[in-house]
């Protein structure tokens, strides 16, 4: 133990921890070093990822020793940390996100060059981290950046999945999934922590037992068990000696064998259990905004909360601070509802294991969490069927039952024979199977509850928690509108947009302090600022032409109007709208002579995301577009003014291309369904304009950057109700423009209209719920306003340059700050050299 080392012996260690240097020589001699004795190569059999991974290696050794600095002072000073509890981080790669934050990508390009290779071609060799599904992991991955670089002590708890989100191939238009094997190489980016390791229960049964105070407690037993394993990935600040953390569990067999099967003969049932206990950690649930509802997705978040408290209460202890001091020393952020098993978990823990009373274990839990809602859809909240979760985990089913009857009890008080209520705000809702709602048991066991945008946070307050805030008063429910990271999206994705902006400003303070773009609002009339900005967009858009013709051998047109929808494939986000509406166009320039197609703004049509492999409606979606596609461009004769390209397997690093290259994008989900969206403002961050609806975040990027450099449409998300309603008993009205287009998918000009049968009847017997043929009017409308000020290049990038300066409020630094002031009560924890 390190207390125990002599003041000469430690003095001898401390001589021996010198910083890396970062002159080119020393990084050249590092790389070297790491090929020679991490990889066991040379230079006689190197390759671009042997390069790549001692490059990694080395970067990661400058990283290590600001995690060492940083871990070691929040050992000693033990300050209250936060920690963010998710299902997921969508981290993508890690190499070029460290280079910058160390700010050594400069010297490191020498280096990398001096040995012969291009650091932009290593950088290619990374696999993404890819834990995650979408918006909600990318969060995640976002609020560590910004924790790190602002020194938040604030640690991430996860999953170490085998498999990230799938690979998507398209074959013959139609999606179909690969598994990620994005662990197959050398990981440089984790620490395995072979001595950090807790068991983890599943099933068994409840018993009595009388404790050292002579107490009866509940005591759970019997089972099976498995270990969890902890690997550490170091998050690195920007322009800071702090590094944050986000810890990973593995799943691991406990180090027990089935000796009687063994000896038995039956060897393969001696392992099985190891194989099952492996394989919980195996695989992420490829489904965003939708529950299955499988047995093993729940052992997974009961695996992962158990395993995060067990760490978070060693940690705690070590401190040896009195109990009622937790929620001082801990606050704990459930990213969504996938961690809420952690309410009942810690509430056992404190009165089964550690005995306290149940009103002091609870004061203790609802002082500790904090729960974030991301949806209101119906069909993604979270509910267990009490059977399974019985069969799972059934000390945990007895306590959210007591937690329940407690708390209605005490609803029951102030609203006195109000039975309706009761049912409407019970945590178990009645039916066969009872299922217990995720969402009511966060918002009882929690402190406060937060929507991510506006919007969202009044329909949570108003419609899915309404009841509660009749119980609790409003001050529980509040609002952290979400924000990006502007390291990644805009420094390291956009390099020439980067440094113009810091000439034009005469600092990188930018990238830390987001709102100092409003700076750039001077220039936007700047004739020569004009041409550098747009020669900047042309540039990038440049790249993604050419990145598109290398990987799907499509030509398109720096000069078209780059349009992009790139987000997970849902109903709800109506891409199915955007193809329809591409099919309109192309069907105009169709009824158009030549002269007429040649004076059109020129289109590249952009798609790109995953669907839910399982989500049938959502993948023939997917095929519609690469049917249209494939008619549309090869059709000589509208001159290429149309192009429509869907990308295959989009991630974060695609987007880092993508997002840079856009001059519109769409946010276009019916109004109330999407809570935040946060694509949304990686595009308006570069410069790209956005087609929106009124919805989620778009509202206040519109007001952020003005409502004249937005292009809004459609219902308000307060009119969807009563047209859902008056559809319903009214029959459907399909708007003419929209029964032209789909009449020609059923004419069969995109091939085989028996394919699209049941996409088609989503909209007529399906009654049309996301409300395509009510906005569909409008939305063309907005696409003839986008073609017309696009026709003004100098207002266009006046409008662009606008909606960069606009965006300072939506750097996930202003969020991150928001929460630890408003939710963890949190300080910066200043790491010194
Ligand atoms: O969270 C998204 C919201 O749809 C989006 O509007 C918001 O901006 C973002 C961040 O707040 N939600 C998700 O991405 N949700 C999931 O990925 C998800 C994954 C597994 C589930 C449920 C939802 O079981």
């Amino acid at each position: 133990k390190h207390e125990q080392l002599s003041e000469p012996t430690l003095q001898t260690w401390k001589k021996h921890i010198v910083p890396e240097k970062n002159d080119p020589a020393s990084i050249e001699s590092d790389i070297v070093h790491h090929t020679i004795t991490t990889l066991c190569r040379g230079v006689y059999n190197l390759d671009k990822l042997a390069m790549y991974q001692a490059t990694a290696h080395s970067v990661r050794d400058r990283l290590l020793e600001d995690w060492n600095l940083t871990q070691e002072a929040l050992h000693r000073e033990n300050p209250k940390r936060c920690y963010y509890m998710s299902m997921e981080f969508l981290i993508g790669r890690a190499l070029d996100n460290a280079l910058h934050c160390l700010h050594v990508k400069k010297n490191y390009n020498q280096s990398v060059d001096n040995l012969g290779f291009s650091l932009e071609d290593l950088l290619c060799e990374e696999k993404d981290a890819a834990l995650g599904n979408g918006g909600l992991g990318r969060l995640a991955a976002c609020y560590m950046d910004s924790a790190a670089t602002q020194d938040y002590p604030t640690w991430g708890y996860g999953l170490r999945y085998q498999y990230g989100i799938f690979k998507q191939m398209i074959k013959d238009g139609y999606q179909t999934e690969m598994p990620d094997y994005w662990l197959n190489f050398d990981n440089p980016w984790e620490f395995p922590r072979a001595d950090i390791r807790y068991e983890v229960r599943f099933h068994g049964y409840v018993a009595t037992k009388i404790n050292e105070k002579g107490e009866t407690r509940m005591t759970w037993e019997g089972g099976d068990k498995v270990q969890a394993m902890a690997y550490d990935v170091p998050i690195p600040g920007f322009d800071t000696k702090g590094c944050g953390n986000i810890r990973l569990w593995s799943s691991k067999p406990l180090n027990t064998f089935d000796f009687d099967s063994f000896n038995a003969g039956d060897y393969e049932r001696s392992v099985a259990e190891q194989t099952a206990a492996q394989n919980l950690t195996s695989v992420l649930y490829p489904n965003d905004n939708h529950l299955v509802g499988k047995e093993l997705r729940l052992k997974q978040e009961y695996f992962f909360v158990s395993a995060s408290l067990q760490d978070i209460i060693h940690r705690f202890k070590r401190a040896k601070c009195p109990w009622k001091d937790f929620p001082d020393k801990v606050a704990v952020q459930m990213n969504d509802t996938h961690p809420t098993l952690a309410v009942p978990e810690l509430q056992r823990i404190l009165v089964d294991i550690e005995g306290l009373e149940w009103d002091d274990a609870w004061d203790i839990v609802t002082r500790t969490f904090a729960f974030t809602n991301h949806t209101v859809l119906p069909e993604a909240l979270e509910c267990w069927s009490v059977p399974m979760m019985e069969k799972i985990l059934p000390r945990h089913m007895q306590i959210i039952y007591d937690i329940n009857l407690f708390f209605l009890q005490k609803v029951e008080k102030v609203f006195v024979g109000d039975r309706d209520l009761l049912k409407r705000i019970s945590i178990i809702e009645e039916g066969s199977p009872q299922q217990v709602r995720m969402a009511f048991l966060a918002v009882v066991g929690s402190h406060t509850v937060n929507g991510v945008a506006a919007l969202h946070s009044d329909l949570i307050r108003k419609h899915l928690f309404n009841d509660f805030i009749k119980y609790y008063g409003p001050d529980k429910f509040i609002n952290i509108t979400n924000g990006i990271t502007p390291r990644r999206w805009l420094y390291q994705a956009n390099p020439d947009l980067r440094d113009l902006i810091t000439t034009t400003l005469g600092s990188e303070d930018w990238a830390t302090k987001l709102d100092l773009l409003k700076g750039l609002k001077k220039f936007a009339d700047d004739t020569k600022f004009q041409s550098q900005w747009a020669a900047v967009k042309y540039k990038n858009k440049e790249r993604l032409a050419f990145w598109i013709k290398a990987n799907m051998g499509i030509t398109v047109n720096p000069d078209a109007l780059f349009d992009i929808q790139v987000k997970r494939i849902h109903e709800y986000k109506r891409q199915y709208m955007n193809i329809l509406s591409v099919i309109y166009r192309y069907q105009s320039l169709k009824k158009m002579s030549a002269e007429d197609i040649s004076q059109q703004v020129p289109r590249v049509v952009i798609f790109g995301g995953k669907a839910a492999p399982g989500y049938y409606i959502a993948k023939l979606v997917i095929k519609l577009i690469n049917s249209a596609a494939q008619v549309i461009n090869n059709d000589k004769s509208i001159q290429d003014m149309l192009k429509v390209v869907f990308i295959p397997d989009y991630n974060v690093s695609l987007a880092e291309i993508i997002v840079p290259a856009s001059d519109i994008s769409q946010h276009i989900s019916t109004a109330g369904t999407e809570a935040s969206g946060t694509s949304n403002m990686k595009f308006v961050l570069n410069g790209g304009l956005i087609l929106g609806t009124v919805d989620g975040a778009n509202i206040e990027i519109g007001e952020q950057i003005g409502a004249e450099n937005i292009f809004m449409f459609g219902v308000l998300s307060d009119e969807v109700e009563d047209i859902r309603h008056n559809q319903k008993y009214h029959g459907l009205f399909m708007d003419p423009s929209l029964q032209v287009v789909i009449d020609s998918i059923q004419a069969g000009q995109f091939g085989d209209p028996s394919i699209f049968g049941p996409l088609i009847n989503t909209l007529t017997y399906g009654g049309d719920y996301y409300l395509i043929s009510v906005d569909f009017k409008s939305y063309l409308q907005k696409h003839t306003e986008v073609d017309e000020t696009y026709r003004d290049k100098k207002s266009w990038v006046k409008k662009s340059i606008m909606c960069t300066a606009g965006m300072g409020f939506f750097s996930s630094d202003r969020a991150v700050c928001e929460y630890a002031d408003k939710i963890w009560k949190l300080k910066p924890f200043k790491v010194e050299a």
